[in-house]
């Protein structure tokens, strides 16, 4: 059985200042994430034995094999637990600015440019509705990246989709600092995006 832990962050809850504040930083890790990791070592405890001991990302991409009493619990606490650890991957003190390389040029592909992204992305952003995340996505069926938004913690990889970058919009991951500003929350975070990590992660899946 596979036990997950919280992540660790290679930059201080303070260093994502002032777009996100330390405070929000803080509870989010602490407090929200161990959540999520708790919720899915214990659901999955609790389904030992009739479970084969894959990597969360397959388990969402497969959760039928999930017995059907666990799955509701599995699709939640694993999404969190994986959409969380991305998220704080894709954040660095020294981000912003574009992805370049293969991200970039397929960005201009499928989005004209990277302003135009970004429009779309933020806009997309602002109109989910209660709690969600917006990504983008690499959809390997067409073999062109996306971007969706998602209810809750539902996961990309249950919708056969590879998350290569989410934004957090349920309300404790800005509300500390931004109240019912989301746009700005929004806005705030093109500045701390880690486009190195991004674009890898995009390049690699296009080896
Ligand atoms: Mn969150």
């Amino acid at each position: 059985m596979v036990q997950y832990l919280l992540p660790k962050l290679s930059y201080g809850y303070d260093e994502l200042e002032p777009f996100i504040d330390r405070k929000t930083m803080e509870i989010h890790h602490q407090k929200h994430h161990q959540s999520y990791v708790d919720g899915l070592n214990k659901s999955l405890e609790e389904i030992s034995g009739s479970f084969h001991p894959q990597y969360i990302t397959s388990i969402l991409s497969d959760l039928k094999s999930i017995p059907e009493s666990s799955r509701e619990k599995i699709n939640f606490f694993g999404g969190g637990f994986e959409n969380h650890r991305l998220l704080w991957e894709t954040m660095n003190p020294n981000g912003g600015g574009s992805p370049g390389g293969k991200l970039e040029d397929s960005i201009d592909v499928y989005f004209d440019n990277f302003e135009n992204f970004k429009k779309i992305f933020s806009r997309t952003s602002l109109f989910i509705e209660g709690s969600g995340w917006c990504w983008l996505v690499f959809n390997q069926t067409f073999n062109k990246i996306e971007i969706i938004p998602t209810k809750n913690q539902d996961s990309p990889w249950t919708k056969n989709k590879i998350p290569l970058l989410g934004l957090d919009l349920w309300e404790h991951a800005y509300y500390l600092k931004y109240q019912n500003k989301r746009g700005d929350y929004i806005s705030s975070w093109w500045n701390v995006i880690n486009w190195d990590y991004v674009e890898n992660r995009f390049s690699e899946l296009m080896n």
